[in-house]
């Protein structure tokens, strides 16, 4: 495609489930948003060369590497975009902010506060010499979530008391389901607690516009031990046929714990991956003095809203379809009342961070919000092992 618009090259590093999610955005963002610059997918990084070859094929990239530090000081490429588990997180953002390239980094941003530290000031001390950078946490840009961070901005449901939230999935119920990095904590940080705890983390602070400041929480692993797959093209998820070796799990299958926010709410936290039957079940409930939303991931275009100063004769949750053209994103994609799906909230991550480069700005969240998810995490890791409260610093 050519345009007039400058161009923004390119180079994601991983090309798995979030690699093919991210790409997806990239080929998407410019089609059907206008952008300040047109992305172009200069190059795809993996540790194999054949297996990002044929990534680069498949996805739609230019070219391939085996070396993702080569595409650091190429001058076609303006954007490092991080795919990868979260132990490569902090090596990757830190050298390609100080190349001066702007990052987008998976969630969560590292695998400890020091790492999340680290990527932090890098991204400060980068920020003057105009590279910019921002943490994936995609949910945030599902329209449904979009319009309840604006209802809540806006006042609609007055002073928040109650903070619900809940992510469920079930892709490791089963004891045989095979081991995968994501199983592994010295390459995943965490188990359900980082990889979708901390999803709702940062959903809850930003709809509420308010931070965890303190956590009382409780780690379990149900199933210690997991027969390891010959191979996993799958992005960790347990893809591939289990061979004769057996592998520990290092890290949580579920985590629980309350919240206290600054605001004064109280909130009621779970991450699981063994809640049976729910497959991506992001739910969010949200209480004020006059008003609640709730939000489920699996029906991802309603928002439900509460108005307490209806009539009582009539007054009741109402499902908003929120995909007509005055919500947030949609009227860049279908006709009013088509939908959208999972992959869209990638789109708009791709598009916010492109809009904040050519505005100059900060995109958000930036390292500075996603070390400040990484302490929450920190914080309920430390409570369970210390079974006591545990404050969150600032
Ligand atoms: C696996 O639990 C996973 O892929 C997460 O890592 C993603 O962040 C989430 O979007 C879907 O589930």
């Amino acid at each position: 495609m050519t345009t007039d618009r400058p161009t923004l090259g390119i180079a994601m590093i991983g090309h798995a489930f979030m690699g093919a999610a991210h790409s997806q955005a990239w080929r998407s963002a410019a089609r059907f948003f206008d952008l300040p610059a047109e992305p172009v997918m200069q190059v795809v990084a993996g540790r194999d060369a054949a297996r990002a070859a044929e990534a680069a094929a498949r996805l739609g990239w230019r070219e391939s590497t085996d070396d993702w530090r080569t595409v650091l000081h190429r001058d076609d490429i303006d954007i490092v975009d991080i795919c990868t588990p979260g132990d490569s997180h902090a090596e990757i953002a830190i050298a390609a902010l100080a190349a001066g390239k702007h990052v987008l980094c998976e969630k969560p941003l590292a695998n400890s506060v020091a790492e999340a530290e680290q990527m932090t000031a890098a991204a400060e001390s980068a920020y003057g010499q105009g590279a910019r950078a921002m943490v994936g946490f995609t949910y945030r840009r599902v329209p449904a979530v979009a319009l309840a961070r604006k209802l809540v901005d806006e006042g609609r449901i007055g002073q928040i008391r109650h903070v619900r939230a809940q992510y469920l999935q079930d892709w490791i119920a089963d004891p045989d389901a095979p081991f995968s990095w994501r199983l592994d904590k010295a390459r995943a940080g965490s188990g359900a607690l980082g990889d979708i705890g901390a999803h709702i983390i940062d959903l809850t602070q930003h709809i509420t516009g308010s931070r965890i400041e303190e956590v009382s929480g409780r780690l379990e692993t149900f199933v210690k031990e997991r027969p390891v797959a010959a191979a996993d093209g799958s992005g960790g998820l347990g893809g591939g046929a289990a061979g004769s070796e057996r592998r520990h799990v290092t890290v949580d299958d579920a985590a629980s714990f309350l919240a206290g926010f600054a605001g004064g709410a109280m909130g009621v936290f779970e991450a699981t991956r063994f809640a049976t039957g729910r497959k991506n079940a992001i739910r969010i409930e949200v209480n004020g003095s006059d008003g609640s939303i709730a939000f489920d991931f699996e029906d991802m275009n309603v928002l439900e809203f509460y108005d307490a100063g209806e009539p009582s004769q009539t007054a009741g949750f109402r499902r908003i379809l929120v995909t007509e053209p005055e919500h947030p994103y949609v009227g860049a994609w279908w006709p009013a009342g088509h939908g959208l799906g999972y992959e869209h909230g990638f789109t708009h991550q791709v598009v916010d961070l492109v809009t904040a480069i050519g505005a100059g700005e900060q995109p958000r969240p930036s390292f500075a919000d996603g070390l400040q998810v990484q302490r929450v995490l920190d914080a309920v890791e430390h409570s369970s092992q210390t079974r006591s409260w545990q404050s969150v610093p600032d």
